[in-house]
């Protein structure tokens, strides 16, 4: 433990000094050896962090690996719960899996962590392709003090937080109602929440996101190339998942604070609306393997989309089972 945490001090120092910083600083900062300074630079290199050492003049961190712990996103991270605590597995069958297992226990705000999932879940039963290090697959347990019939509320929250958090990387996704997020009408990313509850209370809720950030086109299988895609593909360039999970975390406390203190999701709607894509075309609704043609009208205040049938009656659609697609294409 000691250990750990003064390797998690070096590294801290070595952060926080832009230029370099020598093993004598470092020693009288944490009260150690210069020796055993020079273990800690060295064990850090072993994971995966560079770090230039330059006689006379110390130590400088050159780059940080690319892995998803606390560690690393931590440095980003502006929240006061979500986040706070992160468990972080190298390769795990499901983090929503693993979610049911250890949400009863836990805190809010806790995040669960997989470079890879071997056995990702999408929304009714189906799958979800996850690969090594590549992308974004973690689960956020929440334990709100809600009607069981306002999680679906959550589910908006998280989408909004996805898309808020791309814009500030400067990456323009649109979402596919309920639940999708697309760039250049591509899916890149899907969220699966779940929740288990009493008939008036919920014991947690799980939020799952998986974003396809750094993935290339072989990652997917075939099936898929068409319809799915990934930051990476559609920017043209390798983006920092670390900064995008820590600003997916940051923006959704602010809009789960609104929900949760004020009991409503103004904001929330707004960032839905504004990305919103289909508005004003014909799409595809397909409930129970039925499939019809509507007009895409808006949002309403609670997140149900509102269509307009051909028969020119309005409807309003609950997510649950309904998908909707384009006219052309694929999504
Ligand atoms: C979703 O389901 O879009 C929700 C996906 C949630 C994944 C996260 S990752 C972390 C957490 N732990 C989990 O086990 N899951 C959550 P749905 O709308 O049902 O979409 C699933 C469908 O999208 C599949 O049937 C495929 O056609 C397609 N698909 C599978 N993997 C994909 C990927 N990586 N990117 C885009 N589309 C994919």
């Amino acid at each position: 433990m000691v250990l750990e945490r003064n390797i998690e001090r070096t590294l801290d120092i070595l952060r926080s000094n832009k230029g370099y910083i020598s093993g004598q600083d470092i020693s009288e900062k944490l009260s150690i050896s210069r020796t055993t300074v020079w273990k800690y630079i060295n064990l850090l290199k072993d994971r995966g962090y560079r770090i230039d050492s330059v006689t006379n003049k110390g130590y400088k961190l050159v780059s940080s690996p690319d892995r998803l712990d606390y560690n690393e996103l931590g440095v980003y991270l502006n929240t006061s719960y979500i986040g706070r605590k992160v468990i972080y597995y190298d390769s795990i069958e499901s983090t929503n899996k693993e979610g049911k297992k250890i949400a009863v226990k836990s805190d809010e705000g806790l995040v669960i962590i997989g470079e890879e999932q071997t056995q990702g879940r999408g929304r009714m039963g189906r799958g979800w392709v996850s690969p090594k290090g590549k992308g974004v697959w973690m689960t956020l347990v929440l334990k709100p003090k809600i009607n069981p019939l306002d999680s679906r509320k959550i589910s908006l929250i998280a989408s909004a937080a996805v898309v808020k958090a791309m814009e500030n990387l400067g990456i323009e996704g649109q979402l596919k109602w309920p639940n999708d997020i697309l760039i250049n009408r591509k899916k890149i990313a899907g969220i699966l929440t779940e929740i288990n509850c009493e008939i008036d209370l919920v014991n947690y809720i799980l939020v799952g996101i998986g974003i396809n950030v750094n993935l290339d086109k072989e990652d997917f299988p075939k099936d898929l190339q068409e319809k799915a895609s990934s930051i990476k593909i559609e920017l043209g360039k390798k983006i920092s998942r670390q900064k995008l999970v820590a600003n997916i975390l940051n923006e959704f406390e602010v809009l789960y604070d609104e929900f949760i203190e004020e009991n409503n999701i103004k904001k929330s709607i707004e960032i839905n609306r504004e990305k919103l894509v289909f508005l004003g075309e014909n799409i595809r609704v397909i409930e129970n393997g039925k499939e019809k043609i509507s007009r895409a009208k808006a949002l309403d205040d609670n997140g149900l989309l509102v269509i307009e049938n051909q028969d020119q009656s309005i409807e309003k659609l609950f997510s649950g089972e309904i998908s909707i697609r384009g006219i052309k294409g694929y999504i």
